[in-house]
């Protein structure tokens, strides 16, 4: 799991999971918080397809051949104060 705190991560390549290897172009599976509105984008720097998801949400990209195993950058925004 890859946790993203307030901020764009715009290079999923230097983002290490404890396993070894990077985040990129390995998440099929994203879980939003509550007040967490995410963008996801198929390239670094949030470029090639990107998909914006709401707060509160486990969305799984598994069937999704766009995304799936295909992020290389995230940018997490919080919608409200807690
Ligand atoms: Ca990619």
């Amino acid at each position: 799991m890859v946790m993203v705190s307030d901020q764009k991560q715009s290079y999923l390549p230097g983002l290490y999971p404890p396993e070894g290897g990077t985040w990129n172009d390995r998440i099929s599976c994203i879980e939003t918080g509550p007040w967490a509105n995410v963008t996801v984008c198929t390239d670094v720097n949030f470029k090639g397809q990107c998909m914006k998801i709401g707060g509160n949400q486990v969305v799984d990209l598994t069937n999704n051949s766009t995304y799936n195993n295909k992020i290389s950058s995230i940018w997490k925004q919080t919608s409200r104060k807690r």
